[in-house]
């Protein structure tokens, strides 16, 4: 829509939003005389409603911020000081290019470039397409993207094939919810529409999660278990549902293999078992498994909470199969929920190119061990790192070491960004990036089954450019000389969408900048497995996995305990008896958002929950300054006296900048690079710390 008399222009734009966030609303722009004054949730989008969340309700004010980076800016000061000088686009590239050319030309080869990015923008454009295309084709190390959810992901991928899940929009004909490691609250806020729906007709809502979350005070009921036991938990409910003769017989017959095996695991797992492991009251599973097994539909929807740990991508496994043994998938509103991420048949082949890359394929470093990377991989060691997207010195875990990784002399770093962050302080070159208002972007969701298109409300402000446009240039500095490297924006959403595969039938990107989002071509009454028909080697749902099998893992749903818990570690637990979680704060989205005045207002200060009696052994109050630490860093908090933390549990909403903490370092000098079970995740749940009254230190 578009009005104009000369003077005044007025235009609403379609959008989509661009944050790491299930929800993926669809948003219009309105764009008054060349600048954004509105954004609004697009009330016609059946999952957006109408409303944004808290975080994303002023984008428009992010994008015209006074803090915006705004030109190329060399380095003057020390590495971290966040000093710098003004360059114009053609120095900066000129030196990057340079800088990148000798170390591709060296003996040491261009493996030790790093590029590390991450989700700054979820669109396909602007993650990962001209960026993919430029380090394979330069042959960079490859990037393993595990700072999130690959724990989860994998984990449930060994028993369904694919993160296909149930349509939350069947949610609201769900009698019985379960919210498994989810603060919906915060994190999936346009579930919680269907969920009051839901509610309206009598469904039952319980929360699981170690913390009374503002989520878990709407539920009709909250269980806490200690950190990282939910496969136990799950396991616990199995034993009394087998035990009991509450599982659907027919559906494991039909469409299952491995029940025997799972019947025989949920054995040695009988509630009073399971109770001293999830720090619970052995009524508490039996009471739960009778309520799940007898109520239909039951949906859980699982988040990434119960797999930042140890054994993250076991518990989403374990979980997960509680659907298949009751034959709760039967329903389209019963099932299981991690993702939608898998229902849409993207052609990333085509978007990333990976055959761009030289043989044999370059080496692959793993995000979460950024600190390690920096510091002590040395087959060649890593020389130069380009970060977008990503801002790794406030997110990533292990804080110090990143931090000495990001202050080496030799290590040449660019930054492109929209704000000076945490990171670009530690950058040689920075360089302006377009917030979503200002480029072009399809998305799709992991928390729905709409493509989206991002359509740009402006020109690109100051002289920021997309990461795209800074990546066709780069590869045009090189000589690329591909075709692909001179695809404009749409014709890498077009590549995006080019697949027989019947989920896109009648998709295209015309269609979709009519409307400005489509559903998929799924059924209305979506119930992926109410027949069996999973996409897994055998067609069936593996409740025992060959693939894990020969991956050398156990085959059957277990429990593993976290890598750092008084079972597990118990002289580390000895010395660091609290369980640290630094789930996402409400007004933040990871760190974006955490400059901002009005979200800072929102969330306050840097804090740490924890319990009455905790805290009155350490003689700390609330209110009082406190120092969390541990062997591998501590940082400075505010104490929250509650019971809202479990005893034994202390939590911290994260991710604050380091430069706007109390002593200049966040949550993450705690948390630690040891990798999940699966799919080589992040364990950021997965931390002990010793919680002092900084007086006391003195
Ligand atoms: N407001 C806001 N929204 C966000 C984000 C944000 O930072 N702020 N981040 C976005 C991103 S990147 C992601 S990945 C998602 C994350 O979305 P979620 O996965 O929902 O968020 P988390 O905060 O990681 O964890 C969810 C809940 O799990 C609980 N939890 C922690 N450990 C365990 C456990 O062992 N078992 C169980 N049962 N529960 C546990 C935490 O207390 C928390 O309440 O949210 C997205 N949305
Ligand atoms: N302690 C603790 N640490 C955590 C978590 C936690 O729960 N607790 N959560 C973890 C999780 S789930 C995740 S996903 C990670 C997320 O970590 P990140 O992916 O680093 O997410 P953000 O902190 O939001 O930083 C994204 C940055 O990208 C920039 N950006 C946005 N759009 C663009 C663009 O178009 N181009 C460029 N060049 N830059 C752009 C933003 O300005 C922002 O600074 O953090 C993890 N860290
Ligand atoms: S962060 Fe999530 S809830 Fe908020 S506007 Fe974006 S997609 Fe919607
Ligand atoms: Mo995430």
């Amino acid at each position: 829509m578009t009005e104009s008399n000369g003077k005044h222009s007025l235009k609403i734009v379609r959008a989509a939003c661009p944050h790491d966030c299930p929800d993926t609303c669809a948003m219009l722009v309105t764009v008054e005389d060349g600048r954004a004054v509105k954004v609004a949730g697009d009330p016609e989008h059946p999952f957006t409603r109408g409303f944004l969340c808290t975080k994303v309700a002023n984008y428009h004010e992010r994008t015209h911020s006074a803090g915006r980076v705004k030109t190329c800016l060399r380095r003057t000061g020390r590495k971290g000081e966040g000093k710098f000088e003004e360059i114009t686009w053609d120095e900066a590239l000129d030196e990057i290019a340079s800088r990148f050319k000798a170390l591709a030309e060296s003996s040491e080869g261009a493996q030790t470039i790093m590029p590390y990015s991450y989700c700054g923008t979820m669109g396909l454009v602007q993650s990962q397409s001209m960026d993919r295309r430029f380090f394979h084709r330069l042959g960079a190390s490859q990037l393993d993207r595990t700072i999130c959810a690959t724990a989860g992901t994998e984990g449930y991928k060994s028993t369904y094939g694919l993160t296909i899940g149930t349509d939350p929009e069947r949610f609201r004909d769900a009698r019985l919810i379960l919210l498994w490691g989810t603060n919906t609250l915060t994190a999936n806020v346009h579930l919680w529409p269907q969920i009051l729906e839901a509610r309206s007709g009598g469904a039952h809502v319980v929360a699981i999660d170690p913390r009374r979350t503002r989520t878990a005070d709407q539920c009709d009921e909250h269980i806490a278990p200690l950190p990282g036991t939910d496969a136990a938990l799950a396991l616990g409910m199995m034993h009394v549902i087998f035990a009991e003769g509450l599982e659907d017989a027919d559906y494991l017959e039909r469409y299952t293999i491995g029940a025997n095996e799972l019947r025989e695991r949920a054995r040695s797992f009988p509630p009073e078992r399971v109770a001293s492991i999830c720090g619970l009251e052995a009524e508490t599973i039996v009471r739960l498994a009778r309520l799940y097994a007898g109520t239909r539909p039951a949906v859980i929807r699982i988040n990434y909470g119960l797999q930042r740990h140890g054994g993250g991508g076991m518990a989403v496994r374990t979980v997960s199969c509680l659907p298949a043994v009751t034959g709760a998938w039967r329903d389209a509103a019963g099932g299981v929920l991690l993702s939608t991420s898998g229902t849409f048949p993207i052609n990333y082949q085509a978007l990333e190119r990976p055959d761009l890359m030289p043989t044999p394929a370059p080496r692959t470093l793993n995000m979460s061990q950024l600190g390690d990377a920096l510091l002590k991989v040395d087959d060649p060691p890593v020389r130069a790192l380009y970060v977008y997207n990503s801002n790794p010195a406030a997110v990533a875990p292990d804080q110090a070491r990143v931090l000495e990784g990001l202050r080496r002399e030799d290590l040449f770093t660019v930054v492109h960004e929209q704000f000076m962050t945490d990171t670009t302080d530690y950058a040689d070159i920075v360089l302006p990036a377009t917030t979503q208002l200002e480029h072009f972007d399809l998305h799709k969701a992991y928390g729905h089954l709409y493509l989206l298109i991002n359509e740009p409300a402006l020109e690109p402000l100051h002289e920021a450019k997309s990461n795209s446009d800074v990546f066709r240039l780069l590869a045009a500095r090189f000589g690329f000389e591909e075709d692909c490297f001179r695809d404009a924006d749409e014709d890498m959403a077009r590549q995006a969408l080019s697949t027989e595969h019947p989920a896109f039938k009648g998709i295209t990107l015309e269609r979709l900048r009519e409307r400005g989002w489509l559903r998929l071509n799924v059924p209305e009454e979506f119930a992926p497995f109410a027949e069996g028909n999973f996409p897994t080697p055998s067609g069936k749902c593996e409740l025992y996995s060959q693939k894990l099998e020969a991956l050398g893992m156990e085959p059957v749903p277990d429990y593993i305990p976290p890598h750092e818990s008084a079972e597990s570690a118990p002289a580390l637990a000895s010395r660091f008896p609290l369980a640290l979680i630094s789930p996402a704060a409400h007004a933040f989205l990871n760190s974006s958002f955490a400059n901002l005045s009005k979200q800072l207002r929102q969330e306050s200060y840097p804090f740490i929950e924890i319990h009455p009696e905790d805290a009155e052994r350490r003689g700390i109050q609330d209110g009082m300054r406190v120092r969390a630490f541990n062997e591998r860093g501590s940082a400075e908090l505010r104490a929250v006296v509650t019971t809202r933390a479990r005893r034994g549990v202390v939590v911290s909403p994260s991710v604050w900048w380091n430069k706007l903490s109390p002593n200049g370092t966040n949550i993450n000098q705690l948390t630690s690079q040891s990798l999940t079970d699966m799919g080589g995740g992040a364990t950021f749940y997965d931390a002990l710390v010793e919680v002092e009254r900084i007086d006391a230190s003195a």
